[in-house]
């Protein structure tokens, strides 16, 4: 077993991989920026290393800088959380040649799934399912107008190096496919250094879902069943729940089957999240694979009883999933909500940064919250504006909305603005009550009328 590991992150997920490491009785080490001096996670952590200026590019995505801290304090591993160094197969490539183990999957499979369109065919080569589209990638125009007669409009194209929606168009007739073909490539040429793309049908108001599994060094690959993110903003994720109302027993068995299968099939290590689609029928198509912890893995871990963390780092260390877990995993025991609190106007998204006067957290049955803040902390304008997570668990979705709302309207914080009023709107919202809800969720809710809440 490790005896130390360094946190390659920051925020309320330093702290969440600080608890596994204290509940393991492993050593930690912080990293921070000059803006994160006075971090929790600093104070938490047994040893802390400050490696740069304030901007990420700096400190925290500084690889050389990371490793250094990293041999200075003779750690272990390294875990790197999400976002930042997570997916970077380069980085888990110089941890290996350093002799530090990176608490991952290894980085050929890193990056085989960022190439979007080698993940598709990995999936489709295993049996899971996948969308109508191309075959790999499209050399040309012409190309592309071949595939698309052969998937029927309206069809998408994907940038291979893809994320995040960057890359991507709708091209829903064949007139004005050229244009389209162009500025895909060309967005994703800029952004991400490779312009090639791929072709996929286009499912006008799919739901996201997404397949969370485990998997050891010996072959042995769990599922966890899935977890719902559809009510999200510009591909930022507002909220996540598990189970999904739309999967059925019988659905997540089948599909959990397929998937432990072709990670197996692929040599997969570690945790990691299979994205699907699903369609107006009900039915599940795989679009990527991301190979980090994820923000949402607690509602997962509130449904199965199982800490993800803690178990990426037994694995990282070589444990067998049977040594682990228990023989029978039951799932999923209740349900859970989870709300991203962000710092940033409510009705606005504009980001909002600054000194917190009042941070109440609540606390209470069924509530968890996740943050790094606290009352006089300040809420740095260089990162990610989530600024804690609040979860809740309850025998059933309806138990688990009301502990929501409860926990919402107790979550006090003062001196800057937060997403917490966004939240109890949605909480008290007809259709997300009843589950009737896709990916074009908060476009509609955002434009209708302000219900007095
Ligand atoms: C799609 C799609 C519809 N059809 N693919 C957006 C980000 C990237 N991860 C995949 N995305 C989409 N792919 C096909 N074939 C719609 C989206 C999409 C979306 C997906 C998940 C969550 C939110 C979304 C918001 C807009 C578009």
């Amino acid at each position: 077993m490790f005896k130390k590991i360094l946190i390659a992150n920051r925020g309320e997920i330093a702290m969440r991989v600080i608890c596994a490491c204290k509940e393991l009785g492993v050593r930690t080490v912080a990293v921070y920026s000059e803006a994160d001096r006075n971090s929790l996670h600093v104070r938490f952590a047994d040893e802390a290393i400050c490696i740069g200026p304030p901007r990420s590019a700096d400190s925290y995505l500084n690889i050389p800088a990371v490793i250094s801290a990293a041999e200075i304090a003779n750690v272990d591993a390294i875990h790197p959380g999400y976002g930042l160094l997570s997916e970077n197969a380069n980085f888990a490539e110089v941890c290996e040649t350093s002799h530090i183990k990176f608490i991952g999957p290894p980085p050929e499979i890193t990056r085989l799934m960022g190439e979007k369109e080698k993940a598709r065919q990995a999936m489709k080569k295993a049996n899971v399912p996948i969308l109508p589209g191309s075959d790999g990638i499209i050399a040309s125009e012409e190309e592309a107008l071949e595939w698309a007669k052969v998937v029927g409009y309206p069809v998408i194209l994907k940038a291979k190096a893809g994320g995040g929606g960057r890359g991507m168009r709708v091209v829903r007739t064949e007139q004005e496919l050229p244009n389209l073909y162009q500025a895909a490539s060309s967005e994703a040429a800029a952004a991400f250094g490779n312009g090639e793309l791929y072709m996929e049908k286009f499912i006008e108001k799919p739901r996201h879902i997404e397949f969370q599994i485990l998997a050891d060094q010996h072959g042995h690959v769990i599922h966890l069943g899935e977890r719902e993110c559809s009510i999200q903003r510009r591909h930022q994720k507002l909220l996540e729940e598990s189970p999904s109302l739309q999967v059925s027993p019988q659905l997540r068995a089948e599909i959990g089957d397929k998937l432990v299968n072709s990670l197996k099939d692929i040599g997969y290590v570690n945790a990691g999240t299979i994205e699907f689609l699903m369609d107006e029928d009900g039915s599940l198509h795989f679009i990527e694979m991301n190979t980090r912890i994820q923000v949402e893995h607690c509602v997962t871990e509130m449904v199965t009883g199982i800490d993800l963390v803690k178990s990426q780092i037994l694995i990282a260390a070589g444990a067998r999933l049977r040594g682990i877990l228990p023989a029978k995993i039951e799932m999923p025991i209740g349900h859970a909500i989870e709300c991203r609190i962000n710092a940033e106007h409510p009705e606005k998204f504009t980001p909002s940064a600054g000194k917190i006067k009042t941070f109440n957290v609540p606390g209470g049955i069924g509530v968890r919250v996740e943050t790094a803040q606290y009352a006089e902390g300040v809420v740095p304008p260089y990162y990610d504006s989530m600024i804690a997570k609040l979860i809740t668990h309850g025998k059933d979705r309806e138990e688990a909305i009301s502990r929501m709302k409860r926990a919402l309207g107790m979550f006090i914080v003062e001196g800057i603005h937060t997403s917490i009023p966004l939240h109890q709107r949605i909480m008290n919202d007809p259709d997300f009550v009843a589950g009737r809800f896709d990916t074009k969720f908060m476009e509609r809710f955002m434009a209708s009328p302000r219900p007095k809440v």
